[in-house]
């Protein structure tokens, strides 16, 4: 016992100085149980998803980026979701597959890349030889038909810390060329780099959401930063997990001032490669909650929005718990259905007003009179309009 407690120190120390995947570090705690009951019904539930489906009309098709093992590109379920380079399909001038035919029809830098880029074995990718990959698909897709996965592998058992974050910068900038709309990142590490941070940075330029995980470690990242969900930009969405009753995982990072919003991530039912089904626990499967919603949120808009704008909308109009009082930055539960009755609130806010539609989403008109309130010329029309909004 003793033994397995010292080698467990010395893995956390590890772990601080050295970049290393979670993906790595939490495997054994990722439960793959195989399909024996659909459990689809709690965290639809919980984030109020069918809800949400009922209010929407289905705009516009939004990609995500899932940044992560792979994708069973062939998965049933997932057939119709799989993202393809509109560049790399057809025949060429000899009549050949252009996505197979070793040439980069499209010249973006990569042969044959029909459902994305493997980072690993440098190849187009198609397959998910972990199952992580694959899971986190099956759930961000679950929220919309009009969700296509752009897969990309950054991670295999064998990737070391440097090369897991050198992977990474080359998938965000891939993603970044093949202009997705959102960027799933359900993994990280207790490392700074600046390159990456620079990466994120360049995916928020381009206006992409990027959602990324807490991390499994149950530590309170106020006090120790996990990467990329700690860097301190304005496109970063950082996603811990909750269990059915709504609490934080044990297993969960949290920090009041470094994670902005729980979902839920204890034993998630959802698609595992080679045809097959089960689940997972982690904030990895949170964040995919984060991301389907943002999906389905996006593929409202006629156009492109800032992910800003996106990100506010999912916080401000999250469910506040008490038990999460100390966990997140929100205070709140990811609710699917209320971000989506919020469209169009935050789009001519100061922040400032932001904080007074805050209050009166939270606690209602008559006690949103506080002095940020003075610098808001129209609460009342505020007020009135997130009132029809709750009785939609
Ligand atoms: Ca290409
Ligand atoms: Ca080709």
């Amino acid at each position: 016992m003793k033994t397995f407690y010292i080698l467990g120190m010395i893995l956390i120390v590890l772990g601080l100085f050295f970049r290393s995947s979670y993906l790595h570090r939490s495997l054994n705690s990722d439960r793959h149980i195989e399909s024996q009951i659909l459990n689809l019904e709690w965290p639809s539930v919980q984030v109020g998803l069918r809800e949400a489906k009922s209010l929407v009309r289905e705009e516009r098709e939004i990609t995500v980026a899932v940044i992560d093992t792979g994708l069973d590109t062939t998965h049933p379920a997932l057939r119709h979701s799989v993202w393809k380079n509109s560049g790399e399909m057809g025949k060429d001038f000899l009549g050949r597959d252009k996505s197979s035919n070793g040439l980069d029809d499209d010249g973006n830098g990569f042969i044959d890349d029909l459902h994305g880029w493997d980072f690993v074995e440098r190849k187009p990718l198609f397959k998910d030889l972990h199952g992580h990959g694959t899971h986190i698909a099956g759930i961000i897709s679950s929220h919309s038909s009009r969700i296509r996965i752009l897969p990309i592998r950054y991670y295999s058992s064998k990737t070391n810390g440097k090369t897991a974050i050198r992977n990474t910068i080359q998938s965000i900038d891939y993603a970044i060329q093949m202009k997705v709309d959102i960027i799933n990142y359900s993994s990280g590490g207790y490392g700074y780099s600046s390159e990456e941070y620079r990466a994120v940075k360049r995916a928020r330029d381009a206006g992409i959401l990027f959602v990324a995980a807490a991390g499994n470690d149950s530590l309170n990242s106020n006090l120790q930063k996990y990467y990329p969900a700690g860097y301190d930009l304005s496109n970063i969405i950082s996603v811990t997990a909750l269990d059915k009753s709504k609490r934080v995982l044990k297993s969960s990072n949290y920090g009041s001032r470094s994670v902005d919003i729980a979902a839920p991530g204890e034993a998630i039912f959802s698609t595992l490669p080679r045809g097959k089904f089960g689940k997972m626990t982690g904030t990895s499967q949170a964040t995919a909650f984060v991301s389907g919603a943002a999906a389905l949120i996006l593929s409202q808009e006629k156009e492109r929005v800032s992910p800003v704008l996106v990100k506010n909308q999912i916080i401000e109009a999250a469910t506040i718990e008490g038990s999460l009082e100390l966990k997140t930055r929100s205070r709140a539960r990811l609710s699917v259905s209320r971000a989506l009755k919020m469209k169009g609130v935050f789009e001519s806010l100061s922040q400032n007003e932001t904080q007074v539609v805050r209050e009166v989403f939270v606690s209602g008109p008559a006690l949103a009179t506080s002095q940020s309130s003075q610098s808001f010329s129209s609460l009342e029309q505020v007020a009135r309009m997130l009132e029809e909004i709750r009785h939609y």
